[in-house]
C-alpha cells in the first residue's frame, strides 16, 4: 500500500468497521445502517469484452448478466492487469503486478505454488477483516511446495489455505491441462484409491495413450494446435497424468460442479459476511459445455459455454434472492483477460462467429497487447449502496480491487502488502467517476503498456507481430515505440512521430511505474 492508499483511505466514501456484523452509519452512505456486505467476485475465463449481450453481444443470449448489469454499474473501460490467465490472477489477488515477479506467466498444471504463503492475499485481507473466504473454479496458480514434485495422493504441503482462503474447490491449472481432478482444501475431491494418480509434464507414463499417437480415441474434441498429450475424457490436454478413475472430472460437468459448491459456501455462511472467488472455466478451451446449454445459438460450443456461463452466474444470483442476501453483498463480475477464438482445439468457434466480435470494437485478443488482450467486461452490483444503476466509463485496472475492498471493509493492509493496489473504491461503487491517472496493461510477450487520458502507449518489443504457434492472432508487438490516441479509431494509427512530448511523457511514466514510485500524481 503506498500513501496515497492511506490519504484516500481516509477520503473514502464509505468506512465500515472490521467486526464481523458491524456496521455502516448512515452519514457515510446515506442509508440505514447495515453489516458488512458479502464480497463475491464471479471471474470468468477468457470472456471477451463484446462476449455479453449486455455489452452488445447479439447472437448469445445472456439473460442473467444483463440482469446484474442492470441492477448495478456497467463498466466499458475495465482492464485485466494481463492478457492471459497467470499474470491476471496474481495481480488480482496480491495487489502486485505480475511483472515485478518472475515466474508468474502461464503456469502448467503441475506449478508449484506461485502465491507464497507469506505473501499478502485479498483472502487474507477479508479474512482479517472477520469474513469466511473460498475459492472455487479455476486456480492456474500453482499448487504444493515444489514445481513437478507434488504427491497427488496425499494432502498438499501447499496449498489455499495457506493463502488466507478458508476452504478451496479448485482445478489445479486449466481444463485444458492435467491433472483433470478437482482439488477440495488440498487435497484430491473424491480421491480413488483404485487409481493412484501421476503427474508429469516431461514425459508420458509407459502404455498410455495420447493425442498424439492415439486420435481414434478422441471422441470428444479434437485439438487444432498442441494438446496432444493425455487423454481424459475423450479430450487430449497439456501434460501427461496417469489414474485418477472416479476422481477424474468430465469436463461437460464442471459448471455444474463449481456451481453447486459455490451455492453450498454461501448457504453455509448466509449469516456472513463471506468473501467468495469464483472463478469459472467457461469460456476457456476445451470448450465442451453440458447437453443442455448446446445449441441455443449460432455460434456451436463456445457460444454455448457463453450461455453456461450465464447460468452460473444465474444460479448464484438466484442462490443470493432465496437466502436474502442480495441487497448486501457486493458481486463484482469480470474476465481474467480478453477472448480468443481457436486457442487450440477443433470446436469450429472461429468458422460459427456469424459475425459475432468477441473483443467488440478493440483491437487483438487475448495475448495481445492491443487493447482486445485486457478490456474486459466488468459489472458491480452492490443494491444497498448502488442505488443507481448505471454505465461508467472510467478508466479502472483489477489491480486496484484488493485495496479498494480493503477499503470497503476497514481492513488495514500491511506494510509492503499488495505495493501496486490503490484504493479506488470510489469508483468501484461509482461515487468518484473520475479516471486513474494512469493504467498498465501487460501482454503475453512481455510488452508493458501504459493508458492514460486519451494515450496509450505500447513499449517496443521484440517478438513477433503473430502469436506464432496457429492462430492468427495480433500480439501487439512492434520494434518500433506505439502511440495510439484512444478517442480516435481505435489503435490503428501509431502516431509516436507526430506526438514526441506525448511519448517521452509515457516513456517517463512507465519507467516511474517500474520503479514503484509512480503516484497519482503522475497525470500526463
Ligand atoms: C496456451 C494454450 C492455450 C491456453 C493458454 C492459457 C496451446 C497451443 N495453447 O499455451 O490453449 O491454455 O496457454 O490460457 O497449448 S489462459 O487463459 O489460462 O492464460
Ligand atoms: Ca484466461
Amino acid at each position: 500500500m503506498n500513501r496515497q492508499h492511506i490519504a484516500l483511505a481516509l477520503l473514502t466514501p464509505v468506512a465500515l468497521s472490521p467486526a464481523r456484523g458491524a456496521s455502516v452509519s448512515e452519514r457515510d452512505t446515506g442509508t440505514e445502517d447495515r453489516s458488512l456486505p458479502n464480497v463475491i467476485i464471479i471471474y470468468a475465463d477468457d470472456l471477451g469484452y463484446g462476449d455479453l449481450e449486455c455489452y452488445g453481444a447479439k447472437n448469445v443470449r445472456t439473460p442473467n448478466v444483463n440482469r446484474l448489469a442492470s441492477e448495478g454499474i456497467r463498466f466499458t473501460n475495465a482492464h485485466a492487469t494481463a492478457s492471459t490467465s497467470t499474470p491476471s490472477r496474481y495481480s488480482l489477488l496480491t495487489g502486485e503486478y505480475a511483472w515485478r515477479r518472475p515466474g508468474t506467466d502461464v503456469a502448467p498444471g503441475d506449478a508449484g505454488m506461485i502465491i507464497r504463503p507469506e505473501q499478502y492475499t485479498m483472502a487474507d485481507m477479508f479474512r482479517s477483516a472477520g469474513y469466511a473466504t473460498a475459492a472455487i473454479g479455476k486456480w492456474h496458480l500453482g499448487l504444493g511446495d515444489k514445481t513437478g514434485e507434488q504427491d497427488w495422493n496425499a494432502p498438499l504441503p501447499a496449498a489455499l489455505g495457506d493463502l488466507g482462503f478458508d476452504y478451496h474447490y479448485i482445478m489445479a491449472a486449466t481444463a485444458d491441462r492435467v491433472p483433470c481432478v478437482f482439488i477440495e482444501n488440498g487435497m484430491v475431491a473424491d480421491y480413488d484409491p483404485s487409481a493412484p494418480i501421476e503427474v508429469s509434464y516431461r514425459q508420458n507414463f509407459p502404455g498410455e495413450p495420447t493425442g498424439k499417437d492415439n486420435p481414434e480415441l478422441l471422441y470428444n474434441l479434437k485439438p487444432s494446435h498442441g494438446h496432444d498429450m493425455s487423454i481424459i475424457n475423450g479430450i487430449s490436454r497439456i501434460g501427461y497424468m496417469k489414474g485418477g478413475g472416479k476422481a477424474l472430472w468430465k469436463d461437460e460437468n464442471i459448471a455444474d460442479s463449481i456451481t453447486v459448491h459455490a451455492i453450498n459456501f454461501i448457504t453455509e455462511h448466509k449469516d456472513g459476511p463471506f468473501f467468495m472467488y469464483f472463478a469459472t472455466n467457461d469460456v476457456h478451451v476445451p470448450r465442451f459445455p453440458h447437453e443442455r446449454f448446446r445449441g441455443r445459438n449460432p455460434m456451436g460450443l463456445r457460444g454455448d459455454a457463453i450461455v453456461q456461463f450465464d447460468w452460473s452466474v444465474g444460479q448464484i444470483m438466484d442462490a443470493l434472492d432465496r437466502l436474502g442476501l442480495a441487497e448486501n453483498t457486493l458481486v463484482i463480475l469480470s474476465s481474467d483477460n480478453g477472448p480468443v477464438v481457436d486457442d487450440g482445439y477443433d470446436d469450429k468457434a472461429e468458422e460459427l462467429l456469424n459475425g459475432h466480435k468477441p473483443s467488440g470494437p478493440w483491437r487483438g485478443y487475448k495475448y495481445s497487447a492491443f487493447e482486445g488482450g485486457t478490456a474486459i467486461p466488468a459489472i458491480v452490483r452492490w443494491p444497498a449502496v448502488i442505488r443507481k444503476p448505471g454505465e461508467s466509463d472510467v478508466l479502472m485496472s483489477q489491480i486496484d480491487w484488493l485495496a479498494s475492498l480493503a477499503s470497503l471493509v476497514n481492513a488495514r493492509i500491511p506494510e509492503g502488502g499488495a505495493p501496486d493496489s490503490w484504493d479506488r473504491l470510489g469508483n468501484l461503487i461509482g461515487t468518484d467517476r473520475s479516471d486513474r491517472p494512469w493504467i498498465v496493461e501487460f501482454s503475453s510477450s512481455h510488452a508493458l503498456s501504459v493508458r492514460a487520458g486519451k494515450w496509450k502507449y505500447i513499449e517496443p518489443n521484440d517478438g513477433s507481430p503473430m502469436i506464432t504457434w496457429g492462430p492468427e492472432i495480433e500480439t501487439g508487438n512492434s520494434h518500433l515505440p506505439q502511440l495510439y490516441e484512444m478517442d480516435k479509431v481505435v489503435e490503428q494509427e501509431n502516431v509516436a512521430s507526430e506526438y514526441p512530448e506525448v511519448l517521452f511523457g509515457l516513456q517517463s511514466l512507465l519507467r516511474k511505474i517500474k520503479s514503484g514510485s509512480a503516484t497519482v500524481e503522475d497525470v500526463l
